[in-house]
């Protein structure tokens, strides 16, 4: 057994079997690149699920983590460290958000404005004390806790982890007229992916989220999106409520927010929904600590000053331009915003598993969602030749 195949089968003999990944062992990793412990390189178009948007290993970023985690790694929240208040400036200056609230992983930012928006529900909007309601989509993905699993309709998420939580009402996504028949008098909030990730890359119809957003204005109600996957820069826009020039009142980020080095979320607020938090109400050990901190102040300063939100909105067009040209009677269809892209194969084709394998063989990572659709979303930060070169290769595989 070489090296790969045995670390294989020891995550195999004492791993939990939650994950299924392509058997590539990865050791390094630089800009678009990673490359496996058999010293073969691949692209990568997968980007950890969009927390590297940045790219592998930026060096700035590195460099920001390396300095603070030699100076100051953890006060807790008991105390106020010198990095806090400077994330908070920077991403209040680039949000336009008034309120901040630091945790780590996204499914936390979840739960941190699933709980903030239901006490603002009692404590502003006056409903009755354990009546609040939030609208969700079908088909959502928002992380893995039990109350966000309560609310999800994929059996695999799902199913056997009961007693749910209640309190939530799940609508079809991209319908806004069925949306505002769900409204009540006790909705606290709606919340919404921009782009449906792991759903398959679904994008709404144009105007979704402008309805969306004047039935909530009109009702009193908590417009959270969560942009844990396409914000910061995915779809070539920092965040993706900008393709529709509207605003949430809650908007929630992690993954990119720290470049891929360290687990970092934070609940972005614009009205006054985070305001009702008082001392001892909600927390986190790790949340808002320095090295997250400046971790993520560097991994945003980079995002901007490196041009890479403009990169994903010019690639992504040339990208999705490319995959389109692919002739093969196996594709469904090919959508896309920005980086943020899928390819759905038709059922015939057996699914989309033996293709990403297919695509490993030839130096491509991608990942497979729901059985028919290859998900593709690389680092901001690919040139054209890197994509022509992915296209091609794509298309050796399903064209
Ligand atoms: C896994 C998908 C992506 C997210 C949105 C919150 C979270 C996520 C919109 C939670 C996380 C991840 C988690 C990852 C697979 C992945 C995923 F395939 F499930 F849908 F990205 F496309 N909101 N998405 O996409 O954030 O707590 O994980 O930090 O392995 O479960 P987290």
């Amino acid at each position: 057994m070489n090296t790969s195949e045995k670390l294989i089968a020891t995550e195999q003999r004492l791993g939990a079997h939650n994950y299924k990944p392509l058997d590539v062992v990865l050791t390094r990793g630089e800009g678009v690149y990673v490359w496996d412990t058999d010293g073969n390189r691949y692209l990568d178009c997968l980007s950890a699920y969009s927390a590297v948007n940045q790219g592998h290993c930026h060096p700035k970023i590195l460099a920001a983590m390396v300095e603070q985690a030699g100076r100051l790694t953890l006060t807790s929240r008991a105390f106020r460290n010198d990095q806090l208040a400077y994330l908070y400036e920077e991403l209040a200056a680039l949000t336009g958000s008034h309120k901040i609230l630091p945790m780590n992983s996204g499914a936390e930012a979840v739960e941190t404005a699933i709980k903030a928006v239901r006490k603002w529900g009692y404590e502003v909007k006056g409903v009755p004390e354990g009546k609040a309601e939030i609208i969700v989509c079908a088909d959502n993905f928002h992380g893995r806790t039990l109350s966000i699993i309560s609310f999800s309709t994929d059996p695999e998420a799902r199913t056997g982890f009961g007693p749910y939580t209640p309190g939530f009402r799940i609508i079809p996504f991209g319908d806004a007229e069925v949306f505002a028949a769900a409204i009540n008098a006790n909705t606290v909030a709606a919340l919404i992916e921009p782009i449906q990730g792991e759903a398959g890359v679904i994008i709404p119809p144009a105007g979704y989220f402008t309805r969306i957003r004047e039935l909530c204005t009109a009702n009193n109600v908590t417009l959270i999106l969560d942009e844990i996957q396409t914000g910061l820069g995915r779809t070539g826009k920092l965040l993706a409520e900008e393709h529709e020039g509207i605003e949430a009142d809650v908007t929630l980020i992690g993954k990119a927010l720290s470049g891929g080095f360290y687990p970092v979320s934070a609940v972005l607020s614009n009205s006054e929904v985070l305001g009702v938090l008082k001392p001892g109400q909600h927390g986190s050990t790790f949340g808002g600590n320095p090295l997250a901190c400046a971790v993520a102040r560097t991994a945003l300063k980079v995002l901007t000053e490196e041009g890479m939100i403009e990169n994903a909105a010019v690639i992504g067009d040339y990208f999705i331009e490319g995959l389109r040209s692919i002739r093969s009677n196996i594709v469904r269809d090919v959508r896309g915003r920005g980086l943020m892209m899928a390819i759905e194969l038709e059922p015939e084709a057996g699914g989309a598993r033996q293709y990403c394998h297919a695509l490993k063989e030839r130096g491509l990572l991608a990942k497979d969602t729901h059985d028919h659709t290859i998900r593709l979303a690389p680092p901001l930060v690919i040139t054209k030749e890197q994509v022509d070169w992915a296209v091609s290769q794509i298309e050796m595989t399903i064209g």
